[in-house]
């Protein structure tokens, strides 16, 4: 393992803020392929995609949609309390992570400067040289260790709709998906980027109530309250923010669990730094969740819950050795658990 002492990089004061993917760690990080197990035989596309009404045309709401390699938003939105209602009408797994970007910079910046680093990394990574890769973090530009992840809709499996709803600070913003496809390709590099101003004047959106709450600490996935059939509203609290050894903090993602689902497979797909992590087709069908946000915020999911077994995961490498793949179950109507 390099020095974590590393001569050249000086990262700006982040006000104990979590920034996005770390530079400093991410050049210092031993390559974790030894968690890159193959997945075989899963099936991409489901048949009980679920269409989700609320949300639509309500003071806060915007929506986004991708119908292959693209995220279709506005330019533009107003801030505060904003549902983004992310309709997946591709045949790929997806999210979009928000990224507040430091004063002067924008998407064109993250375009030219940032993506070809990550191209040139994942590259080496998918040629079996981890270490090759992770050292071309070092040529990241130094403002990107500025860029802040402040939420955004978590994997959403082709065919499905999800609702996350953050509190959003004026300002420039990038959205992105960093899911890669079977050749290890970020689908930021096949269109999944764009430029997303949020402007002064108020969305007029109101703070969700919650169903049920998850917390997520260094000690692992919390949930806290009964979750019932129909459509709910969960609240994400993050309690802490560490960054982890692929260089990102931790998330919360739904996952409909069926019979065959594989909890490992699932487990080592959530990290994007390995060959196989985060290659479409996913191992499992996602229902949104929310993307990484600094430590004292909190996102609201909705979801539609029908009975049956699920899984909050967080796209960190092995979230279960960190109680970070937390299963549970939503009744049918009559009290008893499928
Ligand atoms: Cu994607």
């Amino acid at each position: 393992m390099k020095s974590r002492k590393t001569p050249n990089l000086s990262l700006p004061a982040r006000s104990g803020r979590s920034p996005g993917r770390v530079l400093l760690l991410l050049m210092t990080l031993i390559p974790l392929s030894a968690c890159d197990v193959p997945l075989v035989g899963v099936a991409e596309s489901r048949p009980n995609a679920v269409s989700l009404s609320p949300g639509r045309g309500e003071p806060g709401t915007v929506l986004v949609t991708s119908t292959g390699m693209n995220l279709q938003a506005p330019e533009e939105i107003s801030s505060g309390w904003t549902t983004f209602r992310y309709e997946n009408r591709s045949n790929a797994t997806h999210f979009f992570v928000l990224e507040r970007m430091p004063e002067g910079r924008t998407v064109e910046d993250s375009r030219r400067e940032v993506v070809p680093v990550f191209d040139a990394a994942m590259k080496l990574i998918m040629e079996g040289d981890p270490a090759a890769g992770f050292a071309q973090f070092a040529n990241l530009p130094a403002w990107y260790g500025d860029v802040m992840f402040v939420g955004g809709p978590g994997l959403v499996a082709p065919g499905n709709t999800g609702l996350t709803t953050v509190r959003l600070d004026p300002g420039t913003y990038v959205i992105e998906c960093y899911v890669k496809a079977p050749d290890g390709t970020f689908h930021t590099s096949m269109g999944m980027i764009e430029g997303l101003t949020v402007t002064d004047e108020s969305s007029g959106g109101r703070e969700p109530r919650a169903d049920f709450a998850v917390t997520i600490s260094d000690a692992g996935i919390e949930l806290s309250g009964d979750p019932k059939p129909g459509m709910r509203t969960f609240s994400v609290h993050f309690a802490q923010q560490t960054v982890q050894p692929h260089g990102l903090g931790y998330d919360v993602h739904l996952v409909r669990l069926e019979r065959d689902t594989d909890l490992t497979a699932l487990g080592a797909w959530m990290n994007w730094s390995v060959p196989s992590g985060l290659t479409t087709p996913a191992p499992a069908e996602f229902l949104g969740g929310s993307q990484e946000m600094p430590a004292g915020s909190t996102a609201y999911v909705t979801a539609l819950l029908t009975p049956g077994r699920y899984a909050l995961v967080a796209e960190i490498p092995d979230p279960a050795a960190k109680n970070m793949l937390r299963t549970f179950s939503v009744p049918d109507g009559h009290g008893g658990k499928r």
